[in-house]
């Protein structure tokens, strides 16, 4: 198992050195705006602990981290009038990921509306 960057730039969203815009948080994880959102109202969800990915996640970082990503989708679907949700996570490079430190992707989805690249 690869072990934790607290480099990375979400530990960075965390300790409050880089600004994000921040739309949900409780004592376990945060909830905020993609900067390259690939559908309008893209959002990410993540652990306030350190986890690279599923990969190295505890049940309980899974659990919050989930009833999060539940919340936000519900919350989504209200607040652009969606149609659906897809939610998406990458682990490792190989695997699509290129922030190391466990998030899910919450995208708003329309009928007829592709995602953006
Ligand atoms: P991935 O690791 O492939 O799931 O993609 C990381 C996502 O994180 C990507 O959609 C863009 C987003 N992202 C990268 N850097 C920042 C940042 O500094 N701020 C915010 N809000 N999002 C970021």
């Amino acid at each position: 198992m690869i072990a934790y960057d607290t480099d990375n730039i979400f530990a960075k969203i965390l300790r409050g050195e880089i600004p994000a815009t921040r739309v949900y948080e409780d004592d376990e994880t945060l909830a905020f705006m993609d900067i390259m959102p690939r559908a309008d109202g893209h959002l990410l969800v993540i652990p306030k602990t350190p986890c690279r990915n599923v990969l190295d996640a505890t049940p309980e970082q899974l659990s919050a981290v989930m009833k999060t990503v539940q919340k936000m989708g519900n919350a989504v679907m209200a607040a652009f009038a969606a149609d659906g949700v897809t939610i998406q996570q990458f682990n490792e490079a190989a695997g699509g990921q290129e922030v190391f430190h466990l998030h899910f992707h919450v995208l708003p989805r329309h009928e007829g509306v592709k995602m953006r690249a």
